[in-house]
Parts: structure tokens; sequence; C-alpha cells
């Protein structure tokens, strides 16, 4: 399929260490797709859902100990420690490969090894990328081929360049003990054993898309970000780019996606998705900040998602789906999850595929639920009813104003805008979020997570924090402008203020007004809160009292949030840009007034 000397070397080197029994590389041809699904189903690796209601749909189970990223087990291998930087693991990188070397060898036996050449953006485009994932899973290569643009002719565009991420993947034992998700950034190298979830083995996503591509953005001068991308179209047909990065679970999927409440849409306002979680920025021949998507399709949160909160998500998910543990309604052979309906099933398995009883449903005992909090769709970008028409486009499309939030019960408003590039850099700096099922460990714990970016800078967030400040003093008076949002203030009740999904439309359009010059603010010390007026409340059950108290920022919380940003920048060392300490003390300053 290619003579890429490169590429045939490492391909004998990893046959070499692994020992597979046969070698499959991935052409894309359907007939090859079809003929790997039919195998997952014959093994047992995938279920083959209800052709009628879900046509071309399968179900995957992972093993319990491996249903979400593993963030203690991933690691940034480079030379110096200092280059990884204060939040990622490190490890020796000749420790590390040998460590990974030792668990992999042999570990293909009686296996078949899939060689999956797949390109990051569509194939071709000035801003996409490429990379090859060796895999002994077909659930991972029937993944790649809905997450990535994969196939013969990726190779056909690689030719003898050695531009290329070198992706190897081994389920191994699924032994947790011995799991770990390595990226090698100077070596354009990933290597995971151990798992056969999602995050930890689709290496084209998280692994490459967002740590490779992250270093390989600064080195390059261009941004590979945790972000989602829409395209929010006014009466007038004119079509302005927002890109928004909130942590994993907060909410991407359903803002890309978003349907307008329908006074807005009986105006003519329109929701285009270009992508739902991780975007590639360009400066442009224009000065502008051009960006891609560099996914093929939505790796998406299943539970909560339902006709109301994500109309889209659900029909994107209605054909050619891959459902990673979710439950499996036995009378139609359909999936099921919570808060998809009210109507749970009456005989079904749950995600581990127990018999599931609905009436032993505890709210609070997620053993009791029928799909895993963090059960997930593999869907093709192109089923999504509202996609973007300029998705498959190479060159990017402009971006206007990018989106920092987060869920904060308490703290930050409804929505704000920063004073400056410098002062938005510093509030994405000091993102702060509730932690979510997305990742191995306690949820609902208050942590700093700069840029949504946490748990996948591929270098020193210090240097990455200087790269965002040197990337506005480039895009100059073409910066997009930057805003905050949180969508997840509570009442003492715990219950959410606000009611979020379309509704959030009404907060998008205030940014664009303000993009636009034509809407009002208020200054606070933290930036630009909107007039209360300015959020139209139309159709909707809110008083704007209500609304008054999400918009309110209160010194006394922001003086404990501006120590607790002090405390989170102690980690950065002499790493924290100046600038960036100079916004923290102009936001002490402004507090103290
Ligand atoms: P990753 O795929 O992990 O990166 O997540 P994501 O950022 O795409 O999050 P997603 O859109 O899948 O939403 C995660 C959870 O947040 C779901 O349970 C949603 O129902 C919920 N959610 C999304 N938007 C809102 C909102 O505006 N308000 C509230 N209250 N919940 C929301
Ligand atoms: C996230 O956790 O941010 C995801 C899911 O988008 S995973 O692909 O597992 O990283
Ligand atoms: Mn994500």
């Amino acid at each position: 399929m290619t003579s890429n000397k490169q590429v045939l070397t490492w391909v004998e080197d990893m046959k070499s260490l692994l020992k597979p029994d046969k070698v499959m590389w991935i052409d894309g041809s359907e007939e090859q797709l079809e003929g790997l699904r039919a195998e997952a189903v014959r093994t047992g690796e995938m279920m083959k859902l209800n052709e009628e209601l879900l046509p071309g749909c399968y179900l995957h189970r992972t093993n319990p100990n491996d249903v979400a990223r593993v963030e203690d087990r991933t690691f940034i291998c480079t030379r110096t420690q200092e280059e990884a930087g204060p939040t990622n693991n490190w490890c020796d990188p000749k420790e590390m490969y040998k460590r990974l070397y030792d668990i992999a060898r042999g570990s293909y036996q009686g296996k078949t090894m899939y060689i999956i050449p797949f390109s990051m953006g569509p194939i071709g485009s000035p801003l996409a990328k490429i990379g090859i994932e060796i895999t002994d899973s077909i659930y991972v290569v029937l993944n790649m081929a809905i997450m990535t643009r994969i196939g013969a002719r990726v190779f056909d565009v690689l030719g003898d360049s050695n531009d290329w991420v070198r992706c190897l993947h081994s389920r191994c034992d699924i032994d947790p003990e011995k799991r770990y998700i390595c990226q090698f950034p100077e070596d354009n190298t990933i290597i995971s054993v151990n798992s056969g979830y999602g995050g930890n083995v689709l290496l084209g996503k998280k692994c490459f898309a967002l740590r490779i591509a992250s270093y390989q953005g600064w080195k390059e001068g261009w941004m590979a970000e945790h972000m989602l991308i829409l395209g929010l179209e006014n009466p007038k047909g004119e079509v302005k780019y927002i890109a928004a990065a909130f942590p994993s679970a907060c909410g991407k999927t359903n803002l890309a996606m978003l349907i307008p409440p329908k006074y807005l849409r009986d105006k003519g306002y329109k929701v285009w998705t270009v992508g739902d979680d991780i975007a590639w920025m360009r400066i442009g021949a224009d000065g502008r900040l051009y960006a891609i998507n560099p996914e093929n399709g939505f790796f998406g949160v299943a539970p909560g998602t339902n006709e109301n909160s994500n109309y889209n998500a659900l029909q994107s998910t209605k054909k050619n789906t891959i459902f990673t543990n979710v439950a499996l309604n036995l009378d139609n052979n359909t999936v099921w999850w919570e808060g998809l309906d009210k109507n749970p099933p009456v005989h079904a398995l749950d995600w581990k595929g127990n018999p599931w009883d609905p009436s032993k449903f505890v709210k609070s005992d997620k053993s009791t639920y029928a799909a895993h909090p963090n059960s997930r769709f593999t869907a093709p970008a192109i089923n999504c009813p509202c996609i973007s028409s300029e998705f498959e486009k190479g060159e990017g499309i402009p971006i206007s104003a990018i989106i920092f939030g987060g869920r904060r019960a308490k703290c930050a408003p409804l929505v704000y805008q920063s004073k400056s590039w410098e002062n938005g850099v510093f509030i994405g700096s000091a993102m702060a979020s509730e932690t979510t099922a997305a990742a191995a460990g306690a949820v609902g714990v208050v942590r700093r997570d700069p840029m949504a970016m946490l748990p996948f800078c591929g270098y020193n967030m210090g240097d990455y924090f200087q790269h965002w400040l040197d990337m506005g003093k480039k895009l100059g008076k073409n910066a997009p402008k930057i805003f905050n949002v949180n969508w997840f203030r509570t009442d003492d009740e715990g219950n959410f203020i606000w009611p979020g999904f379309g509704d959030n439309m009404r907060v998008l359009n205030w940014i664009i007004d303000r993009c636009e010059g034509t809407a009002d603010a208020v200054e606070t010390p933290i930036g630009y809160v909107p007039k209360a007026e300015d959020i139209d409340l139309t159709d909707l059950d809110m008083d704007i009292d209500t609304l008054r108290s999400i918009l309110k920022v209160d010194r006394a919380t922001w003086e404990k949030e501006a120590a607790e940003i002090e405390e989170h920048y102690k980690k950065f060392g002499n790493k924290l840009p100046k600038e960036l300490r100079n916004q923290l003390e102009m936001l002490k300053a402004n507090l103290a007034k």
C-alpha cells in the first residue's frame, strides 16, 4: 500500500516486537470494514443491533476496569522533565520505551496486527497531519474509521515524507496496573498498552490531536485546542464562527449542536456544527485565526443525550454508530441510557452485560445505572443534521470569538468578556471546573484546568501560556475576542439555575453582538458582564432578578478565587509569563478598589 521506507521499517520493527500471526493493512474499503464487523460479531467483540431501528449500529462493552481516560497513567516523555512541566506525569523516554516494549513484547501472538493509515483533518488539507496506528483491536479499527479519515488514500498524500505520527496500541491483558498511555513528542510517537477504551486507544484523538499536536503547534506556530467549533447564522444569512474550550463532559458536544429557542429559529437564527471536541488553528493569509476540526466523527457522552437536550447528536447516532458501555434493550435489540427517555427498558442488560432491574435504580448509586456514566457513541460527522457546509474545508474557517467555560456551582458568572487578549489568556489559564466521569477518579471536585487542556497539553504548561500570548501578539487587531461562560451555577438545593442547552443561544447572541460592537456591557473587576436586559429572556420561565443573580460578580468570592489562582500559579515557577502575573495583580487591585 506504500513504499515509504520509514513506514515499512517501523512496521517491520513492530512485527518483530509484537509477533502477530497475521498482518492486515487497512485500505479503508467498505468490503474490508464489513468483513471486520462480521468478524467482531463472530468473536463477541461487538453486538449487531436492530438493523431496522439502528442500521449499521453495534454495541461494544469494555472491561469494567477500563471505562475512561486514566490521567495518572498518562505520561509525556520528553528528554527533560522540565519540558513536560509541572502538570504532566513524566518519565525518561529511554526508560519508558523499555518498560512499554517489555509489556508489549509478543502480545499479538495468535492475533492479527491491523495497520491503520489516518489523516487528522481533510485529506491533503494544509492544516491536516498524518498518523499510522497499529492495533490488535477491531473495535479500534472500526472506531478510527468513523473518527478519522483512513485508508490507502492517506499514503498517496504522505508519499516519502517522514512527517507522520507513530501510534502503537496493544490491548495486552487489560491489566490496570500495567496500563500506560505515553506520548513522546520529540519522536512523534504514541504508545498505549493494556486498555481498550476510547480516549486511551483511539490514538488520533487526545493522544495525537491534542498532546502531540499541541507540541507541534508550539514548535510550528499554530494551536491545537480542546475546543468545539460552531457557526452561528443570523437572519441575514451571515455566519460567524466560535471556538469553545470546556473540560471533558462539560458541554462541548451539546453547544456545538445547539438548536436555538423557537422565537430565534422563527427569526432565522441557526447553528452549524464544525467540530465538537478538537480545533486546530492557524493564522491565515489575511491575518485572522482559521480553524479546522481534525476529526471526522463524534465520540460523544451518551447519558443525558435525548430528543430535547441534543436532538442533533441523537439523530447522528441513528445509523452506522458504535455504542460503548450503554445498556442493551433485549425486547427490541436497541440501546438505552439514563436520560434517553422516560421509558427504561423492562428487559435489559446493563453496561456490564448483567440483567438490569429498573426498579432497583437509585440516583445516588452509580452501580444501579443501566449505562456507565461515561458511556459513549461513535457517530460519523456526516450523520449530523446540522453539520456545517464548511466541515470539509481544508483551509479552515475564521474564528470571531473564543469561549472558555467549566462547571462552577458558584463563582463564575453566566458569561463575561475579557478586557483584552492577554486578559483572556489569564482567564483561560485560571479556569477551574468540577471533575467528571470522563476520567477515572473522583467526580465533582473543583480543580484548575487551564484552557480545558490540563490532561492534554503535551509540553510545559508555562510555555503553553506563553505560546497563547505570542499568538495574540501575532494576531494583533485580528485576534478573536475571548469570553468565559458557566452554564452550571446552582441554587441552594443544587439545581441548575440557567436552563442551558438550546437556551445557551441567548448568551451566544450577546457574545456575537459584543464582537460586532453592538451590545452593551458593565465593566467589573473580572471583565465585561452583560446588562441583564441585554440577555433576551423571551419565552423563558426566568425573571430578570434570577438572571441578575447569575451575572453578579461577588467581591468576597472573587477575592478567595484570586488567592487560589495565586496558589495555582506557584506551580509554574519562572515559566509563568510575567504578563499573567501582572494580570493577577490587576485583578487583585480591581477587587480592592
Ligand atoms: P467530552 O466528549 O468528554 O469532551 O464532553 P463534552 O464537553 O462534549 O460534554 P457534553 O456536551 O457531552 O456534555 C456532558 C454532560 O453535560 C451531559 O450530561 C450534558 O447533558 C451536560 N450538559 C451539556 N450542556 C449543558 C448545559 O447547558 N446545561 C447543563 N445543566 N448541562 C449540560
Ligand atoms: C474527553 O474525555 O474529553 C473525551 C473523551 O472527549 S476521550 O476520547 O475518552 O478523551
Ligand atoms: Mn473531550
